[in-house]
């Protein structure tokens, strides 16, 4: 018989419990020295010296990122955030049995998480945010009762959500975000009542937001957004009254929303629903939600009438609403700016792509000075531009193009010295190009196209120095082009003044647009010959010049133009014969029609597409591809040694124009060489009109390799393969190389937890590049 007196039974419980202890973590500080020693051996980089501390010297307890409890040498905390440590995560982890806080954040960690962590039964906080790490998230969860904070985000970790994460009873913040998971959201999540914080987007998780989240009654911030998630909106979260973030844009959410959002939830500071399938109206409640900073409908399927009194929502900072049906024919849609005109605060405002009719009331300048973006493009917006509108001093970009509005160009523009976008084509403009246009020397891109302005092109604009794209095409501008024009070495997207009235011949200096992709001079009267300096523009891959009155032949130098990929020369009086080096050339189309040009038509490169190619009109054409059914050349010797001596005369005139033109021919094949052979979007109208996009910070993480750093510390590959920009200056320009950098330093220190981030990433891309970035093909 066993007989123990209670004293002895208290003695044996805690030798048991200090058995088991030893036993089950396999632990003491002997253990936890070895442990950190096997993290250590893993690291295969240390680019700061982090870890030399590590080392024989110092008590582990002293080691950088180490910290011991107070009472027993053993290591309770383990913080190596922002190391740049390279490597993959010892298993040993899950030997340190004392430890309560794990972050690893924004190292470069690879492999799989080693399930061993799942012995850490007073495991705390967990973050390993910001690495690559792969394979599942271990399962084995159910040993940390005490785990408060549960970080996994922007790793690549891939399979389904385990539904042991249920167990975690105690979590306040969740994060699975930025990852490549699949399976839906497990049910069992809307079991963490005390959840607070949940962040699962940019994954591809898909399916439904579950019901039972209708639990998680202490959630403060969701975040759902970028993963194809469908279903009609959660009417659960009108009941969740602490919320402050809703966040679920980027996925196929459908229905309306319920006209009692905000009612409850007072705390409300984002409203972010952009890129859904939702429709009907937007719900006037939102009037009630006084916190609100971020209110992003966009791109969905609302429409009628803007409902909201804005005049309560004092704290609004971005309003975005483009891209839905918003507007109704008879009310004045743009009574709206009366209530807006309290939101002190607002720097971001969206409206384009609606239906919205009615005429922009004075009060538009009584508007934020704070306001940046004004984007109204898209609409049926009638009347004048108020001359108030010089009192948005803080304007950077106004987008009112396709719309209905008329009268003058107001002078007032003149103040808005920090406008570096001014889009206002297709409308009914009328009167001169304000010639203090030029005083706006930060100006970018100008699209005044698609209206009735007439006079001439001010010379003014040869002040504007950093513009980039010039759309002065479809008015009834008359004169010749000024000189100052063709100083703006900066042009590069595109320069467009087709379909006007203009006259004259075109000046030697349009050499100095080097940078020019595509130049759009068709349906006016220009006449002359083409200088031999268009040979300088060697990043054209657009060339327009249908319908004016050119004439000569093509000189021998413009095979420099090696970038051209559309040529239109239709419609003049060019003469001689197709050159040669038009077949070497990487063209897609090529229009000589109505001309008169002669002689043989070549057979080679795009001459082979008949398609691509169009010669009619020219009477005295022969051979080419039979398809062509031109007359077979009868060509006689004498005449084509006559042709040779012709085109050796114009190559030596065009070598000895270029020699004096400051040496340009070596220049440019420099040039070319280093900046063309980079692929770049086809310039178009759109893209002047509608270059204002909301990038996500999904889009912006695939087109940066998810912000790679390794990549972008190192010197060997330009910039320019990781984030491709539209905007050649800016990859020839270290400064803005700078800018960049620290752009996508911004982004790494971005977390999903915050979509003001997402914003103002996309903002910051835009205010630095002022166009689009695009994905890397
Ligand atoms: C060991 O760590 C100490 C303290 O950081 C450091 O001064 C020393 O250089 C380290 N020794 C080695 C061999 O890395
Ligand atoms: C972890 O280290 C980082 C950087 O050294 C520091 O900013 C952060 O406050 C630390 N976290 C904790 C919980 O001590
Ligand atoms: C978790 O899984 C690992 C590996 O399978 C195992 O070593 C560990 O004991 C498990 N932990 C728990 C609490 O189940
Ligand atoms: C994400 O997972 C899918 C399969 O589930 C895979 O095809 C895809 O390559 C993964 N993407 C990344 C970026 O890991
Ligand atoms: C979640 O809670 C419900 C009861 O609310 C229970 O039936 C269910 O089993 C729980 N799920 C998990 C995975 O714990
Ligand atoms: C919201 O809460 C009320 C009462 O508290 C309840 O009647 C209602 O069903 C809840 N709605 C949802 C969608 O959970
Ligand atoms: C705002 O909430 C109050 C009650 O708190 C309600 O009477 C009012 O109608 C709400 N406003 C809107 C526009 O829904
Ligand atoms: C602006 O706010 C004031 C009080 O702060 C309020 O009286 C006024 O009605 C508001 N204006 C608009 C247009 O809502
Ligand atoms: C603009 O504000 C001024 C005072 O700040 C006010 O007198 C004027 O009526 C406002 N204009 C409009 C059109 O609201
Ligand atoms: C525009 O610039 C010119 C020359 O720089 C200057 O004389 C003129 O006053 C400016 N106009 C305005 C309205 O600022
Ligand atoms: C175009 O300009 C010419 C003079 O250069 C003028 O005779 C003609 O009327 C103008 N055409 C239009 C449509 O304005
Ligand atoms: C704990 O870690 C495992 C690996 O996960 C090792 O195999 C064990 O030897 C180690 N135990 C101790 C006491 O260090």
């Amino acid at each position: 018989m066993f007989c123990f007196s209670k004293l002895e039974a208290v003695m044996v419980v805690a030798l048991v419990i200090h058995m088991i202890g030893a036993v089950f973590a396999g632990s003491n500080a002997a253990s936890d020295h070895l442990a950190l020693l096997e993290i250590k051996a893993r690291i295969t980089h240390d680019p700061q010296g982090a870890l030399t501390s590590w080392n024989d010297s110092l008590p582990f307890c002293q080691w950088r990122g180490v910290t011991c409890g107070r009472r027993h040498q053993r290591v309770t905390m383990l913080n190596l955030t922002d190391m740049g440590l390279v490597g993959s995560l010892s298993p040993y982890l899950g030997n340190m049995s004392f430890l309560g806080y794990i972050t690893l954040n924004n190292n470069q960690l690879h492999g799989s998480i080693p399930p061993e962590i799942g012995r850490l039964y007073r495991l705390q906080v967990l973050s390993l945010y910001g690495n690559s790490f792969t394979g599942e998230i271990p399962a084995n969860m159910s040993s940390w009762p005490k785990l408060s904070s549960l970080d996994l985000g922007r790793n690549k970790l891939s399979g389904k959500i385990p539904n042991t994460v249920s167990s975690l009873l105690k979590i306040n913040k969740l994060s699975f975000a930025r990852n490549n998971l699949t399976g839906g959201i497990p049910p069992c999540l809307g079991n963490l009542t005390s959840l607070e914080v949940l962040g699962l987007c940019c994954s591809q998780l898909g399916g439904s937001i579950p019901n039972s989240f209708y639990r998680l009654k202490n959630l403060r911030h969701i975040e759902l957004g970028e993963n194809d998630f469908v279903g009609a909106f959660p009417s659960f979260l009108l009941n969740i009254s602490m919320l402050e973030v809703l966040s679920m844009p980027e996925n196929q959410l459908q229905g309306g929303l319920p006209s009692n959002l905000c009612l409850s939830q007072p705390h409300l500071t984002q409203i972010i629903l952009g890129t859904n399938q939702f429709n009907g109206f937007l719900p006037s409640s939102i009037s009630n939600c006084s916190q609100l900073e971020i209110l992003d409908v966009d791109k969905n399927d609302f429409k009628g009438e803007i409902a909201i009194d804005f005049g309560r929502l004092k704290h609004l900072r971005f309003l975005f609403f483009g891209a839905n049906n918003f507007g109704s024919k008879d009310l004045d849609d743009m009574k709206v700016f009366h209530s807006l005109s309290n939101c002190s605060k607002l720097e971001l405002m969206d409206l384009g792509h609606n239906q919205l009719s009615g005429v922009i009331p004075n009060s538009l300048g009584n508007f934020s000075s704070k306001l940046l973006f004004l984007w109204m493009h898209s609409n049926y917006i009638s009347g004048i531009i108020p001359s108030s509108i010089g009192n948005l001093l803080g304007l950077t970009r106004l987008s009112l193009g396709r719309n209905n509005l008329a009268g003058m160009i107001p002078e007032s523009i003149v103040k808005l010295q920090n406008l570096q976008l001014l889009i206002i084509y297709s409308n009914y403009f009328s009167g001169v190009i304000p010639s203090s246009i030029g005083n706006l020397s930060l100006l970018t891109e100008v699209g005044l196209g698609g209206n009735n302005l007439e006079g001439s092109i001010p010379s003014t604009i040869g002040s504007c120095k950093k513009l980039i794209a010039l759309g002065l095409d479809r008015n009834k501008l008359s004169g010749s082009i000024p000189k100052e024009l063709f100083q703006l070495s900066s042009l590069s997207i595109g320069l467009d003044l087709s379909h006007n009235n203009m006259s004259g011949m075109l000046p030697q200096e349009i050499g100095n647009l080097k940078l020019l992709e595509s130049l759009d001079f068709s349906m006016n009267r220009f006449t002359g010959e083409l200088p031999v300096s268009l040979s300088s523009c060697i990043s054209l891959q657009n060339l327009n010049l249908s319908s004016n009155f050119f004439y000569g032949s093509m000189s021998e130098s413009f095979s420099s133009m090696k970038g051209l990929e559309y040529v239109d020369l239709s419609r003049n009086n060019f003469s001689g014969h197709i050159p040669a080096y038009m077949q070497q050339i990487q063209l897609t189309h090529l229009d000589l029609s109505y001309n008169n040009f002669e002689g043989e038509v070549p057979v080679e490169g795009v001459f082979v597409n008949t398609n691509a190619i169009s010669i009619i009109g020219n009477t005295r054409l022969c051979g080419g591809a039979p398809e062509l059914h031109l007359p077979k050349c009868t060509s006689t010797t004498s005449d084509s040694k006559r042709r040779t001596r012709k085109l050796s005369i114009r190559v030596i005139v065009a070598i000895s124009l270029c020699s004096t033109i400051a040496g340009l021919g070596l220049f440019s094949f420099v040039l070319f060489y280093c900046c063309i052979k980079k692929k770049r979007d086809k310039p178009s109208e759109s893209r002047l009109g509608e270059s204002f996009e909301k990038i996500s910070y999904g889009r912006l993480f695939k087109a940066t390799e998810g912000f790679s750093l390794e990549n972008l510390n190192g010197t060997d590959e330009p910039l320019g393969m990781h984030l491709q920009i539209v905007d050649p200056m800016l990859l020839n320009e270290d400064v803005d190389e700078k800018s960049l950098i620290s752009l996508v330093k911004i982004g790494v220190q971005c977390s999903c937890e915050s979509p003001q981030d997402r914003m103002y990433i996309g903002t910051v891309v835009h205010e630095l590049f002022a166009t689009t970035v695009t994905t890397r093909s």
